[in-house]
């Protein structure tokens, strides 16, 4: 086992991401079907993208055209709760695991910005599946701790897409947190709902044993082994229950975005109720 094979398995990570979305919309969305029309959409005017933290998600877009989507997603280290008593020194995409929900339309021109702040250690990217070319502006976007990168792309196929970082040892940053979603809305929209929720799953690999208290570093050797410490929605235990509960009413209809982004584990995810 090494980095390699943990960077495969996200990849793997990336499709079922996909198909959860299209099991979940009963609008005949085509997934990653292409249509070459959508290349000569016109772009018309510019919007600052809204990123979300989990498990929310941005407003459904209405526009009934492209437009430049400008997206500005900074790279933090910063300690976190894992669970009561556990820290964990994270690696997120704009402070939160999983990484800000990101959400665009078929056709947009996505003009990407990727800062990473002045107080991190290590330079850090971002591998986006919904980007067609090489690595997902993984080169592109390449960052030093204070510096800022930014490539720019078109959103060419609809669908729920990982993103992560991909600086080596890849394996290792997506076990810090570097992950989370990107939807990229069919040109026609998906289907009214009443909520919307945002769900990733991840797997975390600690010097100390679950629930071993105080700050906890980064083991290597588990990871490799694959046999994680904690395996969470949301980046921490207990991020989807009692006051950080999903709520909606009865009867509402509720749309799940479901990734996961690994680096090791399978996910088997179900919803009761
Ligand atoms: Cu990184």
């Amino acid at each position: 086992m090494n980095t390699k094979t943990i960077f495969k398995q996200s990849a793997i990570a990336a499709s079922f991401a996909v198909a959860l979305l299209l099991g979940s919309c009963s609008g005949g969305n085509k997934g990653s079907e292409n249509s070459s029309s959508n290349t000569t959409q016109a772009i018309e005017g510019e919007e600052i993208a809204v990123l979300t933290a989990a498990p929310n998600v941005p407003p459904p877009i209405t526009r009934k055209h492209a437009t430049k989507m400008i997206v500005k997603l900074e790279v933090i280290e910063k300690e976190m709760e894992m669970m009561d008593g556990v820290k964990y020194n994270y690696w997120t995409f704009g402070g939160s695991v999983p990484g800000l929900f990101i959400r665009v339309r078929e056709g947009d021109l996505v003009e990407f910005h990727l800062s990473n702040h002045a107080n991190n250690k290590l330079p850090h990217n971002i591998d986006l599946h919904a980007v067609s070319g090489e690595g997902g502006g993984a080169a592109a976007t390449f960052t030093a701790p204070g510096h800022e990168t930014q490539f720019s792309f078109t959103a060419l196929n609809p669908g729920l897409y990982i993103y992560h970082c991909a600086t080596a040892p890849v394996g290792m940053h997506i076990a810090n947190g570097m992950y989370g979603l990107i939807l990229v809305e069919p040109k026609e929209g998906l289907p009214k709902v009443d909520k919307e929720f945002y769900v990733c799953q991840g797997d975390f690999y600690t010097k100390g044993n679950y629930g071993e208290s105080g700050l906890q570093q980064f083991n290597m050797d588990k990871a490799l082994k694959e046999q994680p410490d904690y395996v969470v929605f949301n980046g921490q235990v207990g991020a989807l229950s009692g006051d950080k509960s999903m709520k909606a009413k009865v009867g509402d209809k509720v749309r799940l975005f479901v990734g996961n982004g690994g680096p090791n584990m399978l996910s088997s995810f179900h919803v009761i109720g």
